[in-house]
């Protein structure tokens, strides 16, 4: 940061044109910017935290999933004995993208390496890979697969934090538990992480993008440039100039990324202390649980309903932002057969709706305490997500026609002085999220 002052001072001195600020430095390629503009039509991905911690399923703590090994102080060389038993025989590529594309989601997350540091891809970095375990097969290489039959794009959640590797070094904020030696070479680990991301963007095809968590692990240590952002981001952008970056470090974007993660908060919210105020003009994106856990959880039966989530994923594409709703499949390698249910039944609401979520950006009425609002073209979307009485006032002006969006059932309304007013209003007290078509005029 202090670097970069001086930077910008010493050019602001040096240069009479006006000095780009830092985080206005990067400038996406044409296929990154038709990427950023197909994510944010997509509006809905669905999450996959799949990994040894799986097979553990949270060890009877409801709190307590893919962070088992840092909650539960597991050495390296103890967890590194779970991949002598990773074989998920009912694994199904296929299986998984036709439930996804179901619940009606565009794209997928799936965890490449989550921070205990162990591959879920063939990597020859490292044996600590998923081809060195009974199961021998590339999941990953499966699902790539899978998905470009299903025409589903995929993404790689890829921590930079590393629980096992020992050049992770520098420890950070955990993974102080694990039994490393107090030794390693940053620079050979960043080397590592390069290789292994270069690995995940050339042996599957194109890929949606890189999903970077873990930044905030170093957040707290004296030198907070340790992770070389730059470096990797150009590798990246380098090798697929059409795949997205974000980065899931609750702070505004770094040059290089190509949108903005929020986590189980809307943007703007912060009701889990995870989420700075920040909210940036890229593509947005919030990422969600079924229940309260990432990894799949054996007692965590909090599940939230589908009418839940599907306020949640009006909610977020009213303040223009994509769902990533996430599923924790089992260690046997099949999708948790409540999730399936409930990715189900948002599909089955997507089919009526979509079109107010897909392809739509926010509308012109902010959040209000009754729903939101979302745009596509000439059409805005009324989201009726509570009761808001008979009559709706909204500072909308040149409406010319109100329907219902399931059935057409046409809405009355009259001009009012700030916009129109809609009339005759009865939300169903069932409905999970009626939504009102407004046409304007072009
Ligand atoms: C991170 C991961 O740690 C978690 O396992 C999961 O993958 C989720 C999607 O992303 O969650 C975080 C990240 C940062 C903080 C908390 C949880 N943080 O800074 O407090």
């Amino acid at each position: 940061m202090l670097r970069h002052l001086a930077i910008l001072a010493a050019a602001t001195l040096t240069a009479a044109a006006p000095v780009p600020a830092q985080s206005d430095s990067y400038t996406p390629t044409p296929e990154n910017a038709a990427a950023r503009h197909w994510f944010a039509d997509a509006r809905f991905g669905v999450f996959l935290h799949w990994g040894l911690y799986s097979q553990l399923a949270g060890g009877g703590d409801k709190d307590i999933a893919e962070w088992i090994m840092e909650n539960k102080k597991i050495s390296a060389a103890h967890y590194e004995r779970l991949a002598q038993f990773f074989n998920p025989i009912h694994f199904d590529a296929d299986a998984w993208v036709r439930t996804v594309k179901e619940s009606g989601a565009r794209y997928i997350v799936i965890t490449a390496k989550h921070h205990d540091g162990f591959a879920m891809f063939a990597s020859t970095t490292s044996p600590y890979n998923v081809t060195t375990t009974p199961f021998r097969r590339d999941p990953i290489a499966e699902l790539a697969a899978a998905c470009r039959r299903g025409g589903i794009k995929l993404f790689f959640y890829y921590s930079q934090l590393d629980w096992h590797h020992p050049d992770y070094f520098p420890r950070g904020r955990t993974g102080n538990h694990t039994g490393r030696p107090q030794a390693g070479d940053w620079e050979r680990y960043l080397r590592y992480q390069d290789a292994q991301l270069t690995e995940l963007l050339t042996r599957y095809g194109p890929i949606g993008g890189i999903w970077f968590d873990g930044w905030w692990d170093q957040q707290k240590t004296p030198m907070r440039d340790r992770w070389q952002l730059q470096r990797t981001y150009a590798l990246i952008h380098r090798l697929q100039p059409g795949a997205l970056i974000v980065n899931n470090h609750h702070i505004a974007p770094f040059p290089g990324e190509d949108y903005q993660a929020f986590e189980r908060d809307l943007p703007g919210e912060n009701t889990n202390g995870y989420n700075g105020s920040v909210v940036s003009t890229l593509p947005l994106e919030m990422a969600e649980t079924m229940n309260g856990s990432w990894g799949f959880n054996m007692v965590d039966d909090g599940f939230k309903s589908p009418a839940t989530l599907i306020a949640t994923l009006a909610g977020a594409a009213g303040r223009g932002t994509n769902l990533l709703l996430n599923t924790g499949p089992m260690p046997d390698g099949r999708l948790q057969p409540e999730n399936v249910d409930t990715l189900k039944a948002i599909g089955g609401w997507l089919r009526i709706n979509g079109a107010s979520i897909y392809g739509t950006r926010a509308g012109p009425v902010t959040p209000q305490p009754w729903g939101v609002t979302t745009q596509s073209g000439n059409r805005i979307f009324v989201h009726l997500l509570r009761d808001p009485g008979a009559t709706l006032t909204l500072p909308v002006r040149n409406v010319r026609a109100a329907r219902l969006l399931d059935g057409g059932t046409p809405v009355r309304f009259r001009r009012a002085a700030t916009g129109i007013e809609l009339q005759g209003l009865a939300r169903p007290a069932t409905a999970v999220d009626q939504v009102i078509a407004l046409d304007i005029a072009g």
